[in-house]
């Protein structure tokens, strides 16, 4: 990935932690904690110590019922972080933005990937930015936009919907120019998902193996998780996120995005280790 690579080992895969850097001051977990730059970029390197494979940072929270704010904005809030963290980054480094031009100006410091939580729903313009900068691409699930998409989410076949969509995206971003084997997918956790749609998409992470592409997934500290434990606010949401980045890991989840790194690379490692332990 654009010069950042991974130590992978096929015959023994391992999932991916990468580390969620929110430089906002409203997003669901941990708004407002890493506003100023240093300590965002103090943040994400951080996450790089305690075992992050790779970083997304973020600019604009898509909370259900999140405004947006405009490219400017988005812009005033990231680069400052990401031209800290550049200089020398501990790991590839995502940025997590559906604006092609919040793209272009993060590309251009040096980020490694965008992650677009439209899918491209804006058109091809993205990811002919990511082809242009020869940049990673993940392409995320949602039905509706942030604003609306909790109101009634409704799928006649959740896990068919969902897998078509991801794969008009991952044509249009093949067809943008960027390298087939530099695509993610993700189901999109939270986005147009009542809590049953949430722990089907988690269970059946196989139904987007067809893609051929590696699936990232993002359960951490989400509202799904507080509705199975009597409405826990996100802050003591921890256990259910291991329980559902385990679970999904061993559902074929290659990347799991995730706000407590060290926690969930623990948790991982072990479950890992038992689904390759030797046969009796
Ligand atoms: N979830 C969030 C944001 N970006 N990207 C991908 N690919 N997958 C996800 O599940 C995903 C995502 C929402 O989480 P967070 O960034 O913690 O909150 P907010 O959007 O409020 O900033």
């Amino acid at each position: 990935m654009r010069g950042a690579e991974f130590a992978w080992d096929a015959a023994r895969p391992r999932a991916l932690i990468m580390g969620i850097v929110n430089v906002t001051p409203d997003s669901f977990a941990d708004g407002g904690r890493y506003l100023e730059p240093a300590v965002a970029a103090g943040h994400a390197r951080a996450l790089a110590a305690e075992g992050a494979d790779l970083l997304d940072v973020g600019a604009e929270s898509t909370r259900p019922g999140s405004p947006g704010v405009s490219a400017d904005e988005e812009c005033a809030r990231l680069l400052p972080v990401l031209e800290r963290l550049l200089d020398g980054p501990p790991c590839p480094v995502s940025v997590d933005t559906s604006k092609p031009e919040v793209a272009e100006a993060a590309l251009s410091l040096g980020a490694h990937m965008v992650n677009d939580v439209t899918a491209l729903g804006g058109g091809p313009d993205l990811a002919r930015v990511c082809a242009a900068h020869g940049a990673a691409l993940t392409v995320m699930h949602m039905q509706g936009t942030p604003r609306t998409m909790q109101v009634a989410p409704h799928y006649d076949d959740l896990l068919g919907e969902v897998r078509a969509g991801l794969e008009t995206a991952v044509r249009t971003a093949e067809a943008a120019g960027v390298a087939p084997d530099s695509i993610c997918v993700d189901p999109g956790i939270g986005f147009g998902k009542t809590v049953g749609h949430n722990l089907t998409l988690l269970k059946r992470l196989d139904a987007l193996r067809p893609l051929g592409k590696p699936i990232l997934v993002g359960p951490s500290r989400k509202s799904f998780i507080g509705a199975l434990l009597d409405q826990v606010p996100p802050a003591e949401r921890l256990e259910g996120t291991l329980a559902a980045c385990v679970m999904a890991v061993a559902a074929g989840a290659h990347i799991v995005r995730v706000h407590d790194v060290a926690a969930v690379r623990r948790a991982i490692r072990v479950a890992e280790a038992i689904r390759d332990a030797a046969p009796a």
